[in-house]
């Protein structure tokens, strides 16, 4: 495999004005019809009529015809992956017959069987596994697709846009076809057909357009729908309000699909979704299950305008849509729920994840210039930090400014294919700012440190704030440029109260850092303030200030900025959590400081939070997060000091706990909504504390709650704490909520799977409890959502039983990459991941790790595990 890079690229030879596809759904095989209309790309230079360079895998050619002429042997030249034609004219047609076995497709690319339906993924390159086409996203087509298939077996036929016809044919066969008026490019082309039911909803835009929503499921999952078209609606009516956008076709359909490769997918007109991130009712999804669907469903559909009427030039360019639209579900979020609370969860994420990421072998810019796999390059960084980066330009240029911005973006380049630059260059010429500098962002990856120290000037009154800016080494860029980070700040008095900054009396403000050290002063300072720094979290960068304990008990009680409140609590837990760590590695007493144990009793006695926040502000740093803090990383000794803390945080406070508990358990119809969320999670957060006790008490309540609970919120909570719960009176009950749980839900796949992470991730458990849930009846080694939630929750979450000195964990890891590489090479390269960062182990695990790369890489590899294995090892 090879990379490609940014730098070669150039537009196509030509262009295609029209994609007629007809796809003719067989037993065995399928077989597709393309007639393609094309013309020359004029605007490069030709000395003759380049050849037409079509890409496609995995397909048998029947045939293929220019302007009515079939091409014989000699008149075209056939590869692995090519066929290229010789045009004679400028402007011609093509009609290609090609035979695909979607039902063998186990990769979940191209065109694939999922249960008894048939669908496609197209994003990025699987159109290609479809038929010979020019798959790439600055190819924009408008296409007309017609599906023939058994009407008894697949009544329901699906692809973008409207549908124009429909005629039942000879055999039980029937079809349908439909036209996109919009151009689009083939990553965002789909089909689906099967016995599906849906339901219907309608919304009025603000044109007064009605468009016809429809959520398309298995008949057995009907019930589970409403949500998801709540959550649709709503979103639609915030893009108009927000950014002006309305939804532009008669028709929104969703398709949920068992075997599905990520979370969703925004092809024109018809999203279709993981079934996990689109199905729930109260009695089988979990809060968070709930909150994901309304995220998710925002997003998809937001890409309409973010991704599909405005795309991306080329792969390199994917921050452009994803950054963008992540940030725009995560605004999204924070006005349908709680603002502060969303912000801590996507900082939480970023931080516990994408740093990692971004320090690892894998690290590339938002905007990465060369790949082998682009699949390799769906990561956090593309999206989450893309996001952060698009959040930081936000809050340069203001609310209003950033309107203007998009409303340019949107005008200025409405059905083309742009790149990052076109994005910012809107923002810059709609406000009159000058984002040199800040691009920057775009080119660079790891993640920049600010340390930052400060002076008082008592006589003078004034107050120095010194910020030196930095960012590491990254593969293939040793030394970096300078960011222009935007970094929000405001100080306190000895009161806690704010104190003004400047003569207009702001009490927050934003500096703008762009020299490697810059030094801000402050005037008429009447006495030593405490910084409250980073507010927001305004930028994706490491802070450094020297806090004491005190410092940060204090910001936690008094800081005017809520996400602060809580980093200060975050910063408190891991001092004293990596303090304890270095004592348990010099095998001396723990003992925990009382700070802690004070700050975590106020915030629980605090009835003027929210209870989100209170949930939030009691949750120790995550062992992933911890581990960063590192050098060399010791997850046994990260592991045991996080326990030591959350049972003597049990201990202490285990009265306030119960009070907090029992008046939060009360009986009440499920709702989905922000206060009862928020009421559900502080009430299981306090029972996760209490079953760390070593006695009964949080187990008796684990217990009753799993009996009586009247939602999946309440029930999973109850039967992971009395899974992970210490006490040994325990292990029988858990075994038996276990038990009881999966008969009860044999024949739901998306609870059974949140049944096998729970254990999975449970660090009571083995690698053996895992091999053996791998025998169980519901286990499928080629889904997906199974081997995430098996797989994937073991190595990822169960760090300490993944992580075992005998190095079993990563044997088995090895083994599965292996295996379904040669299946889903996507999904491979996402469950490989934590043997990457094996340089951060002891010399004993790194070695380990070491030796099971290497072992993979004497297989025959796709590029996806090729791309991952070679640049780990490098
Ligand atoms: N744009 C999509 C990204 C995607 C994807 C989705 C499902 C399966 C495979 C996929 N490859 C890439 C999803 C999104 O970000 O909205
Ligand atoms: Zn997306």
């Amino acid at each position: 495999p090879r990379a490609i890079y940014l730098k070669d690229y150039q537009q196509p030879d030509y262009w295609i004005e029209t994609t007629h596809l007809v796809f003719d759904l067989g037993d065995e095989s399928t077989r597709v019809t393309s007639t393609l209309k094309f013309h020359l790309n004029t605007s490069k230079k030709h000395d003759q009529l380049p050849p037409l360079e079509l890409v496609g895998t995995d397909m048998e050619l029947i045939s293929v015809a220019i302007d009515g002429q079939v091409q014989t042997k000699e008149q075209y030249q056939i590869s692995k992956e090519r066929l290229i034609l010789q045009p004679v004219f400028e402007q011609f047609e093509t009609v290609i017959v090609n035979d695909i076995k979607p039902q063998e497709n186990t990769s979940l690319e191209g065109l694939y069987s999922s249960s008894s339906m048939f669908c496609t993924q197209c994003e990025a390159e699987g159109f290609r596994k479809i038929t010979y086409y020019l798959d790439r996203p600055d190819v924009m087509s408008v296409f007309t697709t017609t599906v023939i298939a058994d009407k008894e077996r697949f009544p329901v036929l699906l692809s973008n846009g409207n549908a124009i016809e429909r005629k039942d044919l000879d055999n039980g066969r029937h079809l349908v076809t439909w036209n996109d008026p919009f151009k689009k490019p083939a990553y965002l082309f789909a089909l689906v057909a099967g016995k599906l039911e849906f339901v219907e909803d309608t919304f009025t835009t603000m044109s007064g357009r009605e468009v016809t929503l429809r959520i398309f499921v298995e008949p057995h999952n009907i019930t589970k729908c409403d949500h998801a078209m709540v959550s649709l609606k709503k979103s639609m009516r915030w893009d108009e309000e927000v950014y002006g956008r309305e939804y532009d076709l008669d028709i929104f359909m969703i398709v949920a699909v068992d075997d599905f490769n990520m979370g969703a997918m925004e092809n024109k007109g018809l999203n279709i979704f993981n079934s996990s991130c689109v199905l729930a009712r109260p009695d089988t999804a979990t809060d968070a299950t709930f909150q994901r669907i309304e995220a998710i469903v925002a997003h998809e559909y937001f890409h309409n305008w973010s991704g599909n009427r405005v795309t991306c030039r080329d792969w390199f360019q994917l921050s452009l849509k994803e950054g963008f639209t992540v940030f725009r579900d995560a605004e999204f979020s924070a006005d349908m729920n709680s603002r502060t609370v969303k912000r801590v969860e996507d900082v939480n994420l970023l931080r516990s994840h994408q740093f990692v990421e971004d320090a690892g072998p894998m690290a590339h810019p938002i905007r990465p210039d060369s790949f082998i796999e682009i699949n390799n390059f769906y990561t956090l960084t593309v999206y989450e930090k893309g996001a952060e980066v698009v959040r930081m330009i936000h809050n340069i240029v203001g609310k209003e400014g950033f309107r203007k911005g998009t409303d340019l973006y949107f005008e200025r380049h409405d059905g083309q294919a742009v790149t990052c630059d076109d994005f910012v260059k809107a923002m810059e010429d709609a406000n009159g700012v000058d984002l040199t500098l800040f691009r920057n962002w775009y080119s660079q990856a790891g993640t920049p440190v600010l340390d930052v120290t400060d002076e008082y000037d008592e006589d003078a009154q004034e107050y120095r704030l010194t910020v030196k800016q930095s960012c590491p080494a990254t593969p293939g860029q040793e030394t970096k440029k300078l960011f222009h980070i935007p970094l929000e700040m405001g100080l306190l008095d000895g009161e806690g109260e704010p104190m003004p900054l400047d003569k207009s009396g702001l009490t927050t403000k934003v500096l703008d850092i762009k020299q490697p050290e810059e030094t801000f002063v402050f005037t008429g300072v009447d006495e030593r303030p405490l910084p409250s720094l980073l507010r927001g979290f305004s930028a994706p960068v490491h802070l450094n200030y020297d806090y004491s304990r005190e410092d940060l008990v204090f910001l936690m009680s008094y800081d005017e900025d809520g996400f602060n409140r809580w980093d200060s609590c975050q910063r408190l837990a891991i001092d004293i959590i990596m303090e304890l760590v270095g004592k348990v590695q010099k095998g001396e007493e723990l003992v925990l400081d009382s700070s802690l144990i004070e700050a975590f009793g106020k915030v629980l006695a605090d009835d003027s939070l929210d209870k989100a926040m209170v949930a939030e502000l009691l949750h120790l740093p995550s062992e992933t997060y911890l581990a960063e803090q590192m050098e060399v990383i010791d997850i046994d000794a990260i592991h045991q000091a996080r326990q030591f803390v959350k049972q003597s945080l049990a201990a202490a406070l285990k009265d306030q706990l119960v009070a907090v508990y029992n008046e939060l358990n009360i009986d009440k119809p499920y709702k989905p909504e922000a206060d009862d969320i928020a009421e559900r999670t502080l009430k299981n957060t306090c029972l996760g504390y209490l079953v760390e006790l070593d006695e009964e008490t949080g187990v008796q309540l684990a217990q009753a709650q799993y009996a009586g609970a009247g939602n999946m919120t309440d029930s999973m909570a109850a039967m992971s704490c009395l899974a992970s719960a210490e006490h040994a009176s325990s292990r029988p009950l858990a075994e038996k909520a276990l038990q009881e749980f999966a008969d009860k839900w044999a024949e739901d796949t998306n609870v059974i799977d949140m049944w096998f992470s729970t254990q999975a991730a449970c660090h009571h458990n083995g690698l053996e409890k895992v091999k053996e849930l791998m025998q169980h009846k519901a286990f499928d080694k080629k889904n997906p959502n199974k081997m995430r939630s098996l797989v994937g929750a073991f190595c990822g979450r169960n760090l300490v039983n993944f992580h075992d000195k005998s190095g079993s964990g990563y044997e088995f890891l090895a083994d599965e990459v292996i295996r379904i590489d040669a299946l889903n090479p996507q999904l491979a390269a996402r469950l490989i991941n934590p043997l990457t960062r094996w340089k951060r182990y002891d010399e004993e695990r790194r070695e380990l790790m070491q030796k099971v790369l290497k072992r993979i890489q004497q297989h025959e590899l796709s590029s996806d595990i090729f791309e991952v294995v070679s640049k780990s090892l490098a």
